[in-house]
């Protein structure tokens, strides 16, 4: 081990906790420990982990092992607290598993310490989204709310000395997988679909962690329209279903009255979708497991309703940029997995699509991506990692250019349009082999679009 991978290694290896991972989240864990007085110690396979500097300013007496796991420092503690970058199915992991370490995640440590009721959701889409809707309508509500998890803000940092009424999380399957005690109030699997295959044995592994999230006795949130959400049901808890159809007693989905179609909680009428911000069928689902989640979690209807005529929705998430020459564009950058393409391209079947596409597709198919894009998009313009992945399943339904980035993608896409087409970036992949993230992705797409629709203004 060098001097260098292996920072204070003069000191005893005498600490309760090893912190496995080092960016946003191991950082929160370090400082939640500090902060109580408790000793940790840090692994890291990255050299120079995110969060390097920080942690070795405000501990600078911890013991940080970086390059690799460091497994004699992972043996020598009591309890392994794991980033959700890292998988538990790691050999060093399953080996201190077995040798009696306790393995948890930074939600199993805020189960532990959180006294105030918790409101969670997963799903392998519009997580963000119900998480922040759920946010807006109890802050409307006069609550004391605080939202973070798989959303940004970790968990951890969201305790402080007074507690809030509430605490809603945005959680990933990754870290529901180290969790065990969260006993959520109200609790939701909004969809599943395919996503993180390269971390996952298949579908079924990857739809059993979400399930996690009903784990304790609150409310269980049912999307009645996802048949893997249906065999999550367990008779004996609390029970709210939505639906993108009629809903039946006690049931959160839509009717139709006027050529109009509502939101409706059983008979009853609550809004119309025409009065709400968010549109396409997708937010429509979002937005009726927000409701479901808010009343599970005594939030009256009123405030909530006053969200949803008002919340413009998230950044990235089919948002539109430009209209030049009749031709619209969109950016829907955190459109990171099939699924999510999959509903804007629903969503937007209205007229042709020219869907600039591609990066990591983290082990997908992309077999769903194909039925959908059938008809409904006229040009895909493809780049990064899985681009021939992408061209090989796609090129039996519409017409494939391949590009070496998104610049040329935007141009490309720019001249092909014609009026009444719409350019629609959703990769259905990751941006990490090409951008920092789907932010950076989104921010140089807008760049580009401004672009070519400034130079191509006529006068
Ligand atoms: N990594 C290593 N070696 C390590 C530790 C991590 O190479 O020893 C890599 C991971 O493989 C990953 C990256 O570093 O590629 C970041 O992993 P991390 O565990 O350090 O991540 P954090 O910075 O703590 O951020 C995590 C979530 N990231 C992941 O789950 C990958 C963030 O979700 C979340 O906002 C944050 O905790 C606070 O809770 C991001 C995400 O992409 C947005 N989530 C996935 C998704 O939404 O699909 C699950
Ligand atoms: P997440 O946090 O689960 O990634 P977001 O709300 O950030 O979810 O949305 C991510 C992507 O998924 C965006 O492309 C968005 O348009 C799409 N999306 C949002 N809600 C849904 C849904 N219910 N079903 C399918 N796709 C969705």
């Amino acid at each position: 081990m060098t001097e260098k991978s292996r920072m204070n290694k003069q000191h005893n290896l005498n600490v309760d906790t090893v912190i496995v991972g080092l960016g946003v989240t191991g950082l929160s864990c370090a400082r939640f420990l500090g902060s109580r007085g408790l000793s940790f110690a840090v692994t890291d396979t990255r050299e120079t982990p995110p969060g390097l500097v920080e942690l070795m300013e405000e501990f600078p007496n911890t013991v940080i092992s970086t390059s690799e796991l460091d497994l004699d420092l992972i043996m020598s503690a009591k309890q392994c607290l794991v980033s959700p970058g890292i998988s538990i199915k790691t050999p060093a992991l399953i080996d201190a598993e077995q040798a009696g370490v306790e393995i948890i995640g930074d939600i199993e440590l805020f189960a532990r310490h959180a006294d105030a009721p918790v409101v969670s959701i997963t799903g392998a889409n519009g997580k963000s989204t119900v998480t922040t809707l759920v946010y807006e309508m109890a802050k409307a509500a006069g609550l004391d709310v605080r939202a973070g998890g798989n959303l940004g803000l970790p968990a951890l940092d969201l305790i402080d000395d007074i507690e809030p009424d509430l605490y809603i999380l945005e959680l990933s399957s990754f870290q529901l997988e180290t969790t065990h005690n969260l006993n959520s109030l109200a609790a939701t699997v909004l969809n599943i679909s395919e996503d993180h295959m390269d971390r996952y044995a298949g579908i079924a592994d990857y739809a059993g962690a979400k399930e996690r999230v009903y784990q304790g006795s609150g409310a269980m949130i049912i999307n009645s329209d996802d048949p893997a959400v249906g065999r999550m049901t367990n008779v004996n808890r609390e029970i709210i279903r939505f639906t993108l159809n009629e809903p039946m007693e006690s049931e959160f989905g839509i009717l139709h009255k006027d050529n109009e179609a509502w939101l409706a909680f059983g008979d009853q009428y609550l809004i119309s979708i025409s009065e709400m911000k968010i549109q396409g069928l997708h937010n429509i689902s979002n937005a009726l497991a927000a409701l479901a989640l808010g009343r599970a979690a005594g939030i009256a209807d009123e405030p909530m309703l006053d969200v949803l005529r008002t919340w413009p929705g998230l950044s990235h998430r089919c948002e539109w940029i430009a209209e030049h020459n009749g031709v619209d564009w969109y950016n829907d950058s955190k459109g990171t997995n099939e699924g999510a393409t999959v509903a804007a391209i629903n969503g937007f079947a209205d007229r042709p699509i020219i869907l600039i596409a591609g990066g990591d597709g983290k082990g997908a198919k992309f077999n769903d991506l194909a039925t959908a894009a059938k008809g409904a998009v006229k040009q895909a313009i493809l780049f990064g990692k899985d681009a021939p992945l992408l061209e090989n399943k796609l090129q039996a339904v519409t017409e494939i250019i391949r590009v070496k980035d998104l610049a040329e993608a935007v141009k490309v896409a720019g001249k092909i349009a014609v009026k009444g087409d719409r350019v629609l970036l959703s990769p259905a992949c990751a941006s990490l082999d090409m951008f920092k993230n789907y932010i950076v992705r989104a921010e140089e797409f807008i760049k580009a679009v401004n672009e070519f629709v400034n130079q191509g203004v006529e006068i």
